[in-house]
């Protein structure tokens, strides 16, 4: 472990170090916080971000993890990289899950590791780790910064990677000597610039065809890199065509849910009546996303390779066309390039399909409404009661668990990016992702809703919420177990229980123990009240909602899925 050296001036050359270099990159790329744990690695770092805390904002985390989900969902809300910094082995490690959901959800991102100094690497150096070889599958581009002079082309390189063709995490690792040491100042070099493919014409005009010749078309939009103007740029197409929108998982925010032609979310769970929907069509345009798992039911949704359907698939990265299924028009586009085109084409007069819109709406309405589940606490209408409370562009985050599925059917987005959730279903993203946001959006009400499992993952960035004042509310759903797992042990091993229960604290006083607001909610009229309170607390919140364990999903109980189990096997 080397010490920092300072900086000395022994020639006319104006000196500077690595770490300085490093800073003044994420200047010029336009950087406005990084989320950090701190260590000793990147000392020089945090000593060079100290004289820029006017420009940029250093959030000290209590978790690794936490820090790269803050600066993932940066990359989110903006579509520009968000930058987590962190020092190397274990924390570098604790990171990686953040780095993952990037990749899986094509987010721009960057990760800044400090590594150990070069003269003590390859001899397994305390917590030393080749990135390259540990990030290889994660991250779209992985490198070490071995020589300070190259110190603006690799961050620059970075930035680009990360925003361009299909966005995705890049991991830098810097050696604690590279960014200490004394070294020549290097000119910096401009702002990156995202660059991104547009279709052609000739396939725009293809695609005009395969409309104008189509029966029962159908979109399915959402996937990373989309802008406020190019939903309404897709929000345009879709009116003037009267084309039926599914939006894929997790991307339910890419068209307003109220929209007349939305016809709900294509992700687990998905209505079945709109499985059929996309099962009947004979034109479906997918529109961004990756036709993953997900997105296709488990692969059950459509034919593999070649779908029944004609397929049109645009995406930003040409590598994922032809991936899993094979599209009769494949397009490489970015998506604002994408839904411009899409926006100018002039509609034929009347479409075969009129009225399939407001059907396929119609359809989605009748599915998002709450059916009673046990208990004493209706799930479906919390989360009504939440959507109505809070204006359109609240923010609503969650990670990964069966309580989810109640804010995917129930609630209805209306603004861009007011969904941050993981495709990748990583537990623990939501407690940190509401916290990025409201540090980025101070004035828009965020709410993380979390299992008592997934909110104990990230539970101690309560604090981080407290120390920079970010009052987010946090919407425990507590059923004492990962109800989630719970559910597949029960159909595949019915009344075995074993590995999914839990203990848990009192949540309201845990919250209080950090300073925060808590309620306890036992019953669905104390919701309403306990969320009032909740608001008006002009701090960080938690509500904890007491829910029992037969409750599983909104469409079934444990013991329907025990029996679903039993079908399946045909006992
Ligand atoms: C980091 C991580 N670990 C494990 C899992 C597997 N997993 C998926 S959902 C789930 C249970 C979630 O429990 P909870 O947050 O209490 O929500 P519930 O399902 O009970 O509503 C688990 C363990 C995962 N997706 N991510």
């Amino acid at each position: 472990m080397s010490q920092p050296n300072a900086p000395v001036s022994d020639s006319n050359v104006a000196r500077t170090t690595g770490a300085r270099l490093v800073v003044d990159a994420l200047l010029t790329h336009g950087v406005e916080r990084v989320f950090c744990v701190p260590g000793e690695s990147f000392l020089a770092v945090l000593d060079s971000l100290h004289d820029e805390t006017d420009r940029i904002q250093t959030i000290v985390c209590r978790h690794e993890a936490a820090a790269a989900n803050m600066a993932e969902a940066v990359g989110k809300l903006t579509g520009r990289p968000g930058v987590a910094l962190v020092t190397r082995g274990p924390g570098a490690t604790h990171a990686s899950i953040g780095v993952h959901t990037a990749f899986q959800d094509s987010t721009p991102m960057i990760l800044l590791i400090g590594q150990c100094a070069r003269e003590h690497l390859d001899r397994e150096a305390f917590q030393e780790i080749d990135y390259r070889r540990m990030f290889g599958q994660m991250a779209k581009w992985v490198a070490q910064i071995d020589d300070p002079k190259r110190i603006p082309e690799y961050l620059s390189h970075a930035f680009h990677t990360a925003t361009s063709g299909r966005p995705g995490p890049v991991v830098l690792s810097l050696p604690e000597d590279v960014l200490s040491d004394a070294c020549d100042a290097v000119a910096g070099v401009p702002a990156y610039q995202r660059v991104a493919a547009s279709p052609s014409v000739a396939q725009i005009d293809k695609l005009r065809e395969l409309l104008e010749g189509a029966q029962r078309p159908m979109v399915i939009a959402g996937g990373s890199g989309w802008t406020p103007a190019a939903c309404a740029d897709l929000r345009r197409f879709v009116e003037n065509w009267h084309l039926p929108v599914g939006l894929a998982f997790r991307f339910q925010d890419t068209l307003d849910n109220e929209h007349p032609n939305y016809a709900g979310d294509v992700g687990l769970g998905i209505n079945p009546a709109l499985a059929q929907r996309i099962r009947d069509a004979d034109l479906l345009l997918v529109l961004g996303p990756r036709m993953g798992e997900a997105t296709t039911n488990g692969y059950t949704l459509l034919d593999i390779p070649k779908t029944r359907q004609t397929l049109v698939h645009v995406h930003q990265g040409a590598e994922e066309l032809g991936r899993v299924y094979v599209a009769d028009l494949p397009i490489v586009s970015g998506m604002p390039e994408l839904a411009a085109a899409l926006a100018a084409l002039q509609p034929a007069p009347q479409p075969a399909w009129a009225g399939a819109a407001e059907d396929a709406h119609r359809a989605y309405l009748e599915w998002r409404k709450p059916r009673p589940i046990p208990g004493d606490v209706q799930m479906g209408e919390v989360i009504q009661q939440l959507r109505a409370h809070l204006s359109a562009d609240a923010i609503l985050t969650n990670g990964a668990g069966n309580y989810a599925t109640w804010l995917h059917r129930h609630f209805s987005y209306r603004h861009y990016r007011s969904q941050l959730a993981p495709t990748s279903g990583a537990m623990g993203y939501g407690v940190p992702a509401a916290i990025a946001a409201k540090s980025l959006y101070p004035r828009r009400a965020v709410v993380a809703l979390a299992g008592d499992g997934c909110f104990m993952m990230a539970a101690q960035e309560l604090a981080t919420a407290m120390q920079y004042d970010l009052h987010v509310l946090f919407i425990v759903v507590n059923n004492s177990h990962f109800g989630t797992i719970r559910m597949h042990q029960e159909r595949h091993y019915p009344n075995r229980v074993h590995g999914t229960g839990l203990t848990n604290p009192d949540f309201a006083a845990f919250a209080r123990s950090f300073g925060a607001h808590g309620e306890t909610v036992e019953r669905t009229e104390d919701f309403l009240p306990a969320l009032q309170r909740a608001m008006n607390a002009q701090r960080a919140a938690l509500i904890e909602i007491r829910m029992p364990q037969e409750a599983s999903t909104p469409g079934a109980t444990l013991e329907q899925i025990r029996e679903q189990g039993r079908k399946m096997r045909g006992e």
